[in-house]
């Protein structure tokens, strides 16, 4: 038994300077565990609602006092007692206390914080590292990471409409080769930006750089060149990834693209996928359509499906009964996991059990707003989700992700397992 003694929240700051909630949980037996919460900026319309104070004296508005007092007067009460060992029956308690599916009455901040917060004090208590306590035993698979390298969409500032052109490591055999490729793609991207006369100094939300470019299809040029000037044969050593986050330029009548004043139906705007997986070593797809483009979605999937990897995000949310609907219809192939998204980690574990059941990939992802807390690294390896999405080399928000991955790769020795290039196996693109 590890049972929760006192629960403690405050308010701190964001990696965009946003107040966020932490949550400490400390148990009877001394244990102690603290999750910071991250925040989204693409968010989905169905995710956990973010409680924000709303008073503009204080932080603009942004401030999370009250979602602080949800932690301290509301959940504190319930959860002290509990089993912090017994998650579900934790996770249980949160969501019944609260009744809403988006967790709007105590705030999905307040719950998602007390649920991590309460695992990393249980697995302080097991004195197990978090991948273990969670995972067990069978924990040793280190994921793909899908690295970000140009940013656009609502984590640029406008200059280009896609959100993430990312690169995915291909001929490394483990996660720190893997780190060492897409970190030469990395700076190699800066001597081509620099090369075009279009580099700026300075990173956007997630790392990765911002440039003005002419269109968005530029930035698939952009990936290839810098791949290959890494030394890396594009296609068949590094691949791109991209998160399109088309739910943030939808309308009703389609998708409007502002870089090149474009208007484009739903069928246009899939027709221009096609064409671009076609084009360009592109491995994987993240919300190619808007989150209500469920009939187009289902188009999508149908004429890309074999050829990459469709993540949904904004159209899951990591919701098991969003996601059911999505295999339901034939959406996707894969989902997009962040436990900010849902609010507990209960819900997180179910709807990646959920993905694994019905044969849709994984990847476990950061938010655009980070913190210091490096749990879905740990969440990654005790899941053998097999890919991770974090953002750039840069900024340690992302960074102590990163690293902490690095370092249970050692921990584990020849234990570890990396699937690398066969998590694509199978897609023809
Ligand atoms: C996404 C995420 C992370 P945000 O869209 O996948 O890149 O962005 O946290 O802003 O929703
Ligand atoms: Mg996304």
């Amino acid at each position: 038994m590890a049972r929760i003694q006192h629960v403690q929240a405050r308010q701190v700051l964001d990696s965009r300077g946003n107040p966020t909630v932490e949550v400490d949980v400390l148990l009877q037996d001394g244990a102690v565990g603290r999750a910071t919460v991250p925040s989204g900026a693409s968010t989905g319309k169905k995710e956990a609602v973010e409680m924000r104070d709303h008073d503009p004296a204080e932080y603009l508005g942004r401030g999370v006092t009250q979602a602080v007092s949800s932690v301290e007067q509301i959940i504190a009460p319930e959860v002290t007692g509990i089993d912090a060992l017994d998650q579900s029956a934790l996770d249980g308690k949160l969501i019944a206390l609260d009744g809403t599916p988006e967790k709007k009455r105590l705030g999905g901040n307040a719950v998602v914080g007390v649920s991590l917060a309460a695992a990393k004090a249980a697995a302080a208590s097991a004195c197990l590292p978090f991948y273990r306590y969670l995972g067990g035993l069978g924990a040793r698979e280190l994921p793909v990471p899908m690295v970000n390298i140009l940013s656009g969409g609502m984590h640029g500032g406008g200059n280009m409409d896609f959100q993430d052109f990312l690169a995915v490591p291909l001929r490394a055999p483990s996660f720190s080769a893997a780190i060492a490729d897409l970190a030469s793609i990395f700076t190699a991207m800066k001597q081509v930006l620099q090369s075009r006369g279009v580099y700026r100094a300075g990173v956007a939300d997630e790392g990765g750089y911002a440039p003005e470019l002419e269109s968005n299809e530029a930035g698939f040029e952009l990936m290839v060149e810098a791949i290959e000037r890494a030394g890396l044969k594009a296609g068949k050593e590094a691949a791109i990834a991209v998160d399109v986050a088309a739910s943030q330029f939808a309308n009703r009548r389609g998708y409007h693209l502002a870089v090149e004043d474009v208007s484009l139906t739903s069928l246009e705007f899939i027709e221009r996928l096609e064409k671009w997986v076609s084009r360009y070593p592109i491995v994987s797809v993240e919300d190619g359509l808007g989150e209500e483009d469920w009939v187009g979605w289902k188009d999508l999937t149908a004429r890309l499906s074999v050829r990459c990897q469709l993540i949904g995000d904004d159209i899951f949310v990591t919701r098991a009964d969003r996601l059911q609907r999505g295999i339901r219809e034939g959406v996707a192939n894969a989902v997009l996991v962040k436990t900010n998204q849902v609010g507990t980690l209960t819900e997180t574990l179910a709807v990646l059990a959920l993905a694994r059941r019905h044969g849709y990939h994984a990847v476990i992802s950061a938010r655009s707003g980070e913190t210091e807390d490096d749990s879905i690294a740990d969440l990654a390896v005790a899941t053998g989700a097999g890919q991770i999405k974090i953002g750039a080399l840069t900024r340690s928000e992302r960074l102590v992700k990163y690293n902490r991955l690095l370092r249970i790769e050692q921990q584990l020795g020849d234990r570890a397992q990396y699937r690398g290039a066969e998590v694509f196996e199978g897609f023809t693109a």
